[in-house]
Formats: structure tokens, C-alpha cells, sequence
């Protein structure tokens, strides 16, 4: 696999239990066999000591409003980009993160139903400017990914919303695959944990050697 020219934010998406913290592991095992690149993972939320407090917040089970809840996510990715993500970035890093701006997006925006042109501005206040290279959307039927989302265990706030919140979550994702197929690219999260990381595989293979310099 040819070297990107230059570090890379690559992200892993999706609704709950669709499987992407396993495929990001699998691929974060695989990638620094096929690159000299430095590879690293990080999450949203909690990438940072700060993020990790404001993660127990959100997914614990108390009473938290939309809007307390679309900043609390926000604060969570200041907080990582600033101190973590664009640190990671200009060392040359091929980060993967677990989650990003698509989630909030699809979360706050078409599952809580707040306005989308309030969530754009708050993320561009958060990130300041900063965008995914390449976004992976692991798509699973809702039911499919909440009943594995439970074999784990406790169910945490967001999961525990109703099906019509993760239906609308769904829609989400769908609807910013549409408007961008080259960045955002969607994978079907319906088989086998080794035949879905293959994808990956191939996805990621595809998009750095897209990112290569060429002759
Ligand atoms: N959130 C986040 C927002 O609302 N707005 C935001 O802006 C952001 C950033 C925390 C929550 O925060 C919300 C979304 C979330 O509700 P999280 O930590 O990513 O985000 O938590 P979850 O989405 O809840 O993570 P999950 O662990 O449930 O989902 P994953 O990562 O998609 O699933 P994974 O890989 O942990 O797998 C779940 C189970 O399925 C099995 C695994 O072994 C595991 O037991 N599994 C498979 N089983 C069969 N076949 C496969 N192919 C499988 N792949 C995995």
C-alpha cells in the first residue's frame, strides 16, 4: 500500500451496536502492517480526561435537556480537537476515531429533531474547520444493531431512547451518504465481523491510495 502523502483523519460511524468500535480495533491492528505512517485511535465522546467526564454525563440516566445535551457533545469535541485530533494531525498521524460530526448530525439533528442549521454552526465552533477525509458508515437494520447493542448489558441513555429516535438516527446517516458518496461511504453492517472488516480493508486501501502522491 503506497504511503499518504499526509496525515488523515479517518472516521467510523453508525447507530448503536452496528459494530464499528470492533471494526475500528480490527483495523487499527491492521493498518500499521501496510504503512510506515504513524496509526492511532481516539473516540467521541471522551478522547480526553475532560471528554471521559462529560461522557459518563451523557450516557448516564439523568435528565439532560437536547439542547444541554447538543452542547455537551460539543464541549467533548473542542476539547479532543484542540488538544488531541489537530496535535495527532500535524505529527503525521492517521487518526481513527470512533464517531465525529455525522453523529451529532444524525443524533441531535434528525433524531432529536433540533435545527440542522444550529448543529452546523456549533460544529464549525467546535472543530473550526476541521472535517473528516474519509468517513465510514457502518448501516445495520436499527432492531438488529439494539438487540446486539444489549446482549452486552445495561442499556445506556441513547440507547434507551425509543425506535423511532434510532430509525431517525438512521435516516440520518443516510441522508449525508447521499450528499457526499465519495467522503462518506457506506458499509453494510449485516454480515460477519471478519467479511465487514475485509470492506474496511479494501475501503481504506482505496482512499490512501487515492491520498498517494503520484509520478
Ligand atoms: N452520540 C455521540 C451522540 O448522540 N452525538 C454525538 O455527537 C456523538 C459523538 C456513545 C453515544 O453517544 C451518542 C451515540 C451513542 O449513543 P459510543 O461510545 O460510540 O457513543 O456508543 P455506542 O454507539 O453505543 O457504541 P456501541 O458499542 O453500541 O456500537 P458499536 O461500536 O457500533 O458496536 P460494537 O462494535 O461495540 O459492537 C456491539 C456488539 O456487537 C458485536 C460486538 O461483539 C459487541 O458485542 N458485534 C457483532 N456481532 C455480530 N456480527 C457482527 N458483524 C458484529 N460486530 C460487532
Amino acid at each position: 500500500m503506497p504511503k499518504p502523502a499526509t496525515s488523515c483523519l479517518i472516521v467510523f460511524e453508525g447507530g448503536e451496536g452496528a459494530g464499528k468500535s470492533t471494526q475500528l480495533q480490527q483495523a487499527l491492528a491492521w493498518l500499521p502492517t501496510q504503512t510506515q505512517q504513524p496509526v492511532m485511535a481516539t473516540r467521541e465522546p471522551g478522547g480526553t480526561p475532560l471528554g471521559r467526564e462529560l461522557r459518563q454525563l451523557l450516557l448516564s440516566d439523568r435528565q439532560l435537556t437536547d439542547h444541554t445535551e447538543l452542547l455537551l457533545y460539543a464541549a467533548d469535541r473542542a476539547q479532543h480537537i484542540e488538544t488531541v485530533l489537530r496535535p495527532a494531525l500535524a505529527a503525521g498521524y492517521i487518526v481513527l476515531c470512533d464517531r465525529f460530526i455525522a453523529s451529532t448530525i444524525a443524533y441531535q439533528g434528525y433524531g432529536r429533531g433540533l435545527d440542522l442549521a444550529l448543529i452546523e454552526q456549533l460544529n464549525r465552533i467546535a472543530t473550526d474547520g476541521l472535517t473528516s477525509d474519509l468517513t465510514l458508515w457502518f448501516d445495520l437494520e436499527v432492531t438488529l444493531g439494539l438487540q446486539r447493542a444489549r446482549q452486552r448489558g445495561e442499556r445506556d441513555r441513547i440507547e434507551a431512547a425509543d425506535l423511532a429516535f434510532h430509525q431517525r438516527v438512521r435516516q440520518g446517516f443516510a441522508s449525508l451518504a447521499a450528499q457526499e458518496p465519495e467522503r462518506f461511504t457506506r458499509i453494510d453492517a449485516s454480515g460477519s465481523i471478519e467479511m465487514i472488516a475485509a470492506t474496511v480493508r479494501a475501503q481504506i486501501t482505496r482512499f490512501l491510495e487515492l491520498q498517494s502522491p503520484h509520478d
